[in-house]
């Protein structure tokens, strides 16, 4: 029998992450570069610390934590994210950093000395949700985005990504591009419904969807609500419903690998007796397949054109984030399918539809990633749930996962 990780500690440093941006309602708020998420950082950077990691914080704040091994290798890198959506969960992306924690003090206790330097990193503003590119930490440590390009971010909330980096003390100096993993293997709660539904304890993710974010914006006419006539209107608002109503038959006609969503929305002037004369609101459109994407994306577009003719509405968009669809490499399939099978876990191939840091890492480096159950398959959400045992069993794989790849 293989040797597991401490359920316990682990836990343990779950319930005290999910402290720092704690909600009422048992969910986490905790937005990239906010000071909840610097107490976070500090708290997990404090962990790296105790356990004598070699920690480095790069140019665009990514915390990095080097266990040394035997030679100066190319490092096994495990990682995920600290900064959640707003009403989030406890577990998205901080299993995943606090899981590789747990590893390597697991791996210290152990005594095992590897081949390669095990790492495990949190990245910065995987969700993108204040900083709407997402996963600019991943894409910045592999020299896709340059720290410079992540500086100039604009929040939602009129905020500068460098300025509050900065701010927050977490403008490192390790160079983003200089470290080059052999691996990267994501540790994540699945934040769907599959393996809940089927009752099996761990995903071995074979590829992630594609990803493409745009920001509409709506122009029409502001008048008067009780005397402008409806043939007369010019109503922003109304266009933005129709465009909503549309990403559904949308996703429905493009296959059951398609989804739509329309996830924020703002009216100008946003007065009770006044149509609107600006509608502004995010379109967020997913497939597994590059192709149907685009078709996707191409549908849309014609839509937005039939909707400036019919309602005399201008309408502008602005493409937040694009990335294509990327299978995981088939090394670490096997490295993680094999740990599976020696703890006897029921575990099965699956795709990805959420996004993560791995998404960017599988361009960079060879990418694998662990699921493990969410409850009634909900994920950001406070109701977000995985059960101790559940975290416990996907925490042993990726521990005997990164062994492996690691050669010990
Ligand atoms: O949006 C996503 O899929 C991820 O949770 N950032
Ligand atoms: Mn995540
Ligand atoms: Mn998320």
């Amino acid at each position: 029998m293989e040797f597991k990780i401490n359920k316990a500690r682990f836990d343990q440093r779950l319930a005290e992450l999910a402290k720092i941006g704690a909600r009422q309602d048992g969910g986490v708020s905790r937005l990239a570069l906010t000071d909840e998420d610097k107490a976070a950082r500090d708290l997990v950077v404090g962990w790296m610390k105790e356990l004598n990691l070699q920690v480095h914080i790069d140019q665009v704040g990514n915390l990095i934590g080097i266990l040394p091994g035997k030679t100066a290798e190319e490092p096994v890198v495990m990682g995920s994210h600290i900064d959640t959506v707003p009403a989030g969960g406890r577990f998205d992306g901080a299993a995943g950093v606090l899981a590789g924690l747990e590893v390597l003090e697991t791996i210290q206790e152990q005594k095992i000395q590897t081949r390669r330097p095990i790492a495990v990193i949190a990245f910065t503003n995987e969700e993108g949700v204040r900083y709407r590119t997402d996963m600019i930490g991943s894409r910045a440590f592999c020299g896709f985005l340059s720290p410079k390009q992540a500086y100039a971010a604009r929040g939602t909330d009129g905020s500068n990504f460098g300025e509050e980096l900065k701010r927050i003390g977490y403008a490192g100096e390790f160079l983003c591009g200089s470290l080059h993993p052999h691996a990267y293997v994501e540790y994540h709660i699945e934040q769907g419904p599959v393996l809940d539904q089927q009752q099996i304890t761990v995903g071995v993710v074979t590829g992630i969807t594609g990803i493409s974010w745009q920001e509409v914006t709506i122009e029409g006419q502001a008048n008067h609500a009780g005397t402008t006539p409806t043939a007369m209107r010019h109503d922003a608002g109304l266009a933005a419903a129709r465009v909503i109503v549309y990403l559904r038959e949308l996703a429905n006609s493009l296959g059951e690998n398609q989804r739509a969503t329309c996830g924020t929305i703002a009216f100008l002037p946003n007065a009770i007796n006044v149509i609107p004369a600006k509608a502004v609101f995010s379109v967020d459109l997913r497939n597994s397949d590059e192709s149907v994407l685009m078709e996707a994306e191409l549908r849309l577009g014609d839509f937005l054109k039939r909707v400036e003719g019919e309602d005399g509405v201008s309408i502008n968009t602005v493409q937040l984030a694009r990335i294509q669809p990327e299978a995981c490499h088939p090394d670490i399939i096997t490295a993680i399918t094999q740990s599976a099978q020696d703890f006897d876990y029921r575990h099965r191939v699956m795709m990805s539809g959420a996004v993560h840091d791995a998404l960017i890492m599988a361009r960079y480096c060879p990418t694998g990633m662990i699921f493990v159950p969410s409850k009634n398959g909900i994920s950001h959400s406070p109701a977000e749930y995985t059960s101790l045992d559940d975290l416990e069993a996907g925490a042993n794989v990726l521990c005997h996962t990164v062994l492996n790849l690691s050669k010990r």
